[in-house]
């Protein structure tokens, strides 16, 4: 048995003001191209298919597009789970229907839904579908007394498992953000103030565990429970990412053997440090000059336009700091705390500090935790 499993496509991004979706296509033209070559046995997508639960009509237009021509050009099954950016029901549309075409968009938890059963000559393979959801959510959907991430995804977890033949071979799919995996800017944290991790632990028994959320492609608590990782790189502090979809073989015996295929963006995302004048005269050579830069000046000084400058050789400049000055040099060193790099919590935080002057109490952070989430999930359109 073979699939591709990848993750966190974030259609409709924008990126300081760019809209994504050429990018996206352009990547994802190399994703059909690939599925057309491997010819795998299923494609997995594992949450966070677009960027807003309500997602603007090209990345609505564009998923159709990758859906339609995976599913009646190559003929390969698809299984998408919705993840903490989808909207459960909206990505949910037409799911019973679909299925009949061997598409599965599962959006939400709930007690009926059944795994995707797959079969090779050695037999079938159980792909168990764990589609994000907060607790509060399982809650109601499974009736079971979940009041943590761990909990919650244990119960997910053991109401499909259940649905498994013992012995057989499964592949959880699920959204969550386990614990021991790397993070990047561009994730929005699950839960606010509270813990959210879940360990590995949970997914025991499975043979292979297709994760999204976590936008770094990495193996968390094993080699075989792994994020795809995001299909493009979606903040500066990825530039180093190797972004790749996963090729899975499972063998007879349920043992993994993986292969990760790097895809190449139309546009990379990188950082550059320098002189003005050095930078310039680098950015005449670079024959990739439209990706995506953010620049860190080194010159002291005003200098004139200098992102008009810049802009002339690099037309993407997309972010622009000077280094910081070295100790005892300007004004007092206050630590430089980059502000787009922070949480809503952090942020507010820190504007609570500034406006009262001593820091929020215990019951303030929870009161606002509260109300994040609440923002969160409301923007989610998900009913508790
Ligand atoms: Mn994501």
């Amino acid at each position: 048995m073979r699939f591709l499993h990848t993750a966190d496509w974030h259609l409709g991004r924008i990126f300081h003001n760019f809209h994504l979706t050429d990018d996206q296509a352009y990547v994802l033209e190399q994703f059909i191209q690939l599925a057309r070559d491997v010819r795998p046995d299923a494609i997995v997508i594992a949450g966070d298919v677009y960027d807003r639960s309500v997602p603007p009509p090209e990345a609505v237009s564009l998923f159709d597009e990758v859906l339609t021509r995976l599913s009646l050009d190559i003929g390969v099954p698809v299984l998408v789970i919705a993840g903490n950016h989808d909207s459960p029901e909206r990505l949910g549309f037409g799911d019973r229907v679909l299925a009949r075409q061997n598409i599965r968009m599962v959006g939400q938890v709930a007690a009926q839904v059944e795994p995707v059963v797959l079969a090779d000559e050695a037999g079938p393979v159980y792909f168990c579908p764990l589609p994000y959801a907060e607790p509060a959510i399982v809650r109601e959907r499974l009736g079971v007394d979940a009041h943590s991430h761990e909990q919650a995804l244990q119960a997910a977890v053991a109401q499909i498992g259940g649905k498994v033949p013992p012995g057989a071979r499964r592949v959880a799919v699920a959204h969550a953000f386990v614990a021991g995996g790397a993070g990047s800017e561009s994730e929005r944290p699950l839960a606010v103030g509270a813990v959210a991790a879940v360990p590995p632990a949970v997914f025991n028994g499975f043979h292979y565990v297709a994760l999204g959320h976590l936008h770094r492609p990495q193996p968390v608590g094993g080699e075989h429970i792994r994020y795809a990782g995001s299909l493009l790189k979606y903040s500066f502090d990825e530039a180093g990412h190797q972004k790749a979809v996963n090729l899975v073989e499972l063998d007879k015996d349920g043992r993994v053997r993986l292969e990760a295929i790097a895809l190449t963006p139309r546009r990379d995302v990188r950082c550059v440090t320098g002189y003005l004048e050095e930078l310039l005269a680098r950015g005449e050579k670079d024959a990739n000059s439209s990706d995506y830069i953010a620049v860190t000046l080194q010159d002291r000084g005003p200098i004139l336009d200098v992102i008009g400058k810049l802009r002339r050789v690099y037309p993407n400049v997309l972010q622009l700091e000077r280094s910081e000055s070295p100790a005892g040099e300007g004004r007092a060193a206050a630590p430089r705390v980059d502000h787009r790099r922070q949480s809503e919590a952090d942020l507010f935080a820190d504007f609570f500090r500034q406006a009262t002057g001593q820091a929020m109490a215990e019951g303030e952070a929870a009161a606002l935790a509260r109300l994040l989430e609440e923002f969160y999930r409301r923007e989610r359109e998900v009913r508790a």
